[in-house]
């Protein structure tokens, strides 16, 4: 692990589940940086022009598919760098997948808490849907909302599993009023990290 920290957070859940939503809660409630992976990948996109690596990355995320993770990780550790030492850190939307956890482990470290977002997956659609009309991100299209909810699907089991096996996960139902489910969350924070 290139620097131990003292707390870290990582926020995972389906597409639409509320992992921005409520990172960024945590992040305001505790003084924590934030950090949105997606975010992180669709800035680099915008700053890199006419790249070859970055344009394909480019087309993978419209598609709704997963970006390499070796470049993911990398951006994940670029920005954890520019955060003194001391600040906690909320991380939302990493890992997508097990072999992503293993390697932030081997190369970054074992998060404090993982945050489970669990919702039905009717829900996410709905979410998404209505978002899509309001802002529209170049990934809020049908055909990429559908793999984004089917990567996420058939990576969240053996995921969860991961995380559950070493006691760092906690699951909330993320079917409910924002602030029900961060009121859930903060009490789960206080009491595992402070
Ligand atoms: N909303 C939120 N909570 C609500 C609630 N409790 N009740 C009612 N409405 C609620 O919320 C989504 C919408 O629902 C919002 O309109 C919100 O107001 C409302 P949000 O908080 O935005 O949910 P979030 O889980 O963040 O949804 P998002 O669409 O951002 O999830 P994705 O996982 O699709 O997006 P992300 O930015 O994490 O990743 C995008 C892409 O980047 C991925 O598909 C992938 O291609 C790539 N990526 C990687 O390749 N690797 C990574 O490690 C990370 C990303
Ligand atoms: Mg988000």
């Amino acid at each position: 692990p290139t620097r131990p920290r003292p707390k870290i957070i990582l926020v995972i859940g389906g597409p639409g589940s509320g992992k921005g939503t409520q990172s960024l809660k945590i992040a305001e409630r505790y003084g924590f940086q934030y950090i949105s992976v997606g975010e992180l990948l669709r800035k680099k996109i915008h700053s890199t022009s006419s790249n070859r690596k970055w344009s394909l990355i480019a087309k993978i995320i419209t598609n709704g598919e997963l970006a390499p993770q070796e470049t993911t990780i990398t951006e994940i550790k670029q920005k954890l760098m520019q955060i003194p030492d001391e600040e906690g850190i909320v991380i939302d939307g990493f890992p997508r997948d097990v072999a992503q956890a293993l390697s932030f482990e081997d190369q970054i470290c074992t998060p404090d808490l993982v945050v489970f977002l669990a919702c039905a997956n009717q829900r996410l659609k709905e979410r998404l849907l209505k978002r899509a009309e309001q802002q529209g991100r170049p990934d809020d299209n049908l055909k990429a909302t559908q793999r984004r909810l089917m990567n996420f699907k058939q990576n969240a089991a053996p995921l969860v599993k991961y995380f559950q096996e070493k006691g760092l996960i906690m699951t909330f139902d993320a079917d409910r009023d924002e602030d029900e489910v961060f009121y859930d969350i903060s009490m789960a924070v206080d009491s595992k990290l402070f």
